[in-house]
């Protein structure tokens, strides 16, 4: 396999970025008043205005060409039918199948998978239903009140992502805590305020082998069973979602309080799954259904909608322009809406876990750049912290600007003032300040000469710095549902024009691996594995912290 760094979609963006480069985006606007209006699309409860990123209408020509050039369109198909494109496991890629129209079918090795999902949705929203109508009670007879998802990295971050974004639609009686770290604060944090009676621990691991979530859940399970006395407190307390029945039987908790999924679900692509409970239990499974006729809908559009108006196609090939041709190194996501607070959190994973990789699908070299550093926080808070980087750093980072239009009225002034100040943002990032502008508004001030000289080169914001605008009609599930899985495409079209498996992680099992061989030195008087000098001083400064006792 040539690298798509060869092909001549690629060849002619290389020479177009040449005489793009150069162009100013006000110039860009000023010479095209029609350039805003043709930038956007829409689809799905959400608007994209692509228009303030340095790039042309030819620009997008050749972009759509290279995704042509890629295959996009037959990957697509592929993954969708179930293909085993992730290669590297031997597995197929089936999250879509999770939020399928329920009259659909789809075969996978002899089993209809959306009859499968659909079968396990049901058992998860029947016992969330029990929750939250206070039926399903502790081993003191109360209802549950508190619910601890204890789960780490694609078992962690999209339910995190989606309870949050979706609080106001929260069942009154239910507090939804997330417990990742290993560390031991964490949990501790939340079983401090917990009462054991009213508290649902579940227990979410696709693998079940996960050192983090095994420590947590086994701490957990002791403070359970200390505080009731009887180890049958636990089929009260506990579920567990996983893969793996076995081990979810070993650890303690009865197949009839686990909720199943399969190995076509990646971890990060896994909320719409039973790995969604704690989502069904917040908002309850009405909703649930809601987030996933959301990603449904944009499953559809991704599948149909022409090229120049594919949401998660345009994102993706503007993503690519940025950058490969334009040389970015890292894109910003800046939500503007405290209830996406865990957004840029949650992307993070789904971009880099999935196309932070330096080989193709055959193992040949990529030959280009991939996944860029994504990072991000809201972008109100934002703007008093790592914009200024962004409006005058060295290096330039591409921001998706994340809104709501629609508020509750209670909170419409409020919103207001947010959605200003990121569609001011996007415009200054954009215009810059020049030189003329600044000298004469300090002159207007009454600054001297010889000190507006000295302040012309900080004031001077050059500009040109590109931005997506993404508007939201509103939060809600449908609309959250569509966003996410616009975002999973997104990533998706990049990996097949990368030539990339964007479904493994062989750097996160590394992770796994790693910590085993540490560990028992951190206890043993000296090493027993072989180590670097720094690994190994380090190992030596923890123990002299902590000497054997006796
Ligand atoms: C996700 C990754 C990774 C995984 C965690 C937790 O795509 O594979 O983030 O979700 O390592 O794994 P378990 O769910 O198996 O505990």
């Amino acid at each position: 396999m040539t690298s798509i760094a060869q092909s001549p979609a690629w060849q002619a963006l290389g020479r177009h970025c040449q005489l793009v480069q150069s162009q100013q985006l006000t110039a860009l606007f000023a010479a095209d008043p029609g350039r805003a209006g043709r930038m956007q699309a829409e689809a799905c409860g959400l608007v994209l205005d692509y228009s303030k990123n340095r790039l042309t209408d030819d620009t997008l020509r050749l972009l759509l060409q290279l995704a042509r050039e890629a295959g996009v369109a037959e990957r697509s198909r592929a993954m969708f039918e179930g293909e085993r494109i992730n290669v590297t496991e031997g597995r197929a890629v089936l999250h879509s199948a999770l939020r399928a129209a329920p009259d659909t079918a789809l075969m996978l090795d002899g089993r209809d998978v959306v009859a499968d999902a659909a079968a396990v949705r049901a058992r998860v929203a029947a016992f969330a239903e029990r929750v939250r109508a206070g039926q399903w009670r502790g081993y003191g007879g109360e209802a549950i009140t508190d619910v601890v998802n204890i789960g780490i990295g694609g078992s962690d971050l999209g339910p995190l992502m989606v309870c949050e974004a979706l609080k106001d639609l929260a069942h009154p009686r239910l507090q939804m805590h997330f417990v990742s770290n290993v560390d031991g604060v964490q949990l501790d944090d939340v079983l401090r305020q917990a009462d054991p009676r009213r508290t649902l621990f579940i227990v979410a691991s696709k693998t079940f082998t996960t050192q983090e979530t095994l420590t947590n859940a086994h701490a957990a399970r002791r403070w359970l069973v200390a505080h009731a006395g009887d180890e049958r407190a636990v089929a009260r307390h506990f579920v567990a979602v996983s893969t793996q029945a076995d081990a979810v039987r070993a650890f303690g908790i009865d197949a009839d309080n686990m909720f199943g999924f399969w190995d076509w679900v990646g971890g990060r692509f896994s909320l719409w799954s039973a790995i969604g409970l704690p989502i069904v239990l917040q908002i309850g499974a009405e909703q649930f259904d809601a987030l996933l006729a959301g990603a449904r809908a944009m499953d559809a559009h991704f599948r149909s909608a022409p090229p120049e108006a594919n949401l998660p196609l345009l994102m993706a090939l503007i993503g690519i322009w940025n950058i490969d041709f334009l040389d970015a190194p890292t894109q910003v996501i800046a939500p503007y809406h405290q209830r996406l607070h865990r957004l840029p959190a949650f992307l993070q994973q789904l971009d880099m876990e999935s196309n932070g990789k330096s080989v193709r699908a055959d193992g040949s070299p990529v030959g280009c750049h991939t996944s860029p550093v994504i990072w991000g926080e809201p972008g109100i808070n934002g703007q008093h912290a790592y914009f200024q980087m962004l409006h005058q750093g060295t290096r330039f980072a591409p921001v998706d600007f994340v809104g709501v239009l629609e508020a509750p009225a209670e909170r419409a002034d409020a919103a207001r003032i947010a959605f200003a100040n990121m569609v001011a943002q996007a415009e200054a990032l954009m215009r810059g300040k020049s030189a003329a502008e600044v000298e004469a508004e300090m002159r207007t001030a009454g600054i001297g000469a010889d000190r507006i000289a000295q302040l012309l080169p900080h004031r001077s914001f050059a500009g040109n710095r590109p931005s997506n605008t993404l508007l939201l009609e509103r939060l809600d599930a449908p609309t959250l549902g569509a966003l996410i899985a616009l975002y999973e495409h997104r990533t998706f079209v990049q990996g097949v024009v990368w030539g990339l498996n964007s479904f493994d992680q062989w750097g996160v099992e590394l992770g796994k691996q790693l910590a085993a061989r540490v560990l028992e030195d951190l206890d043993a008087p000296a090493d027993r594995h072989a180590h670097d000098g720094s690994t190994a001083a380090l190992i030596a400064r923890y123990r002299r912290q902590h000497p054997k006792q006796g």
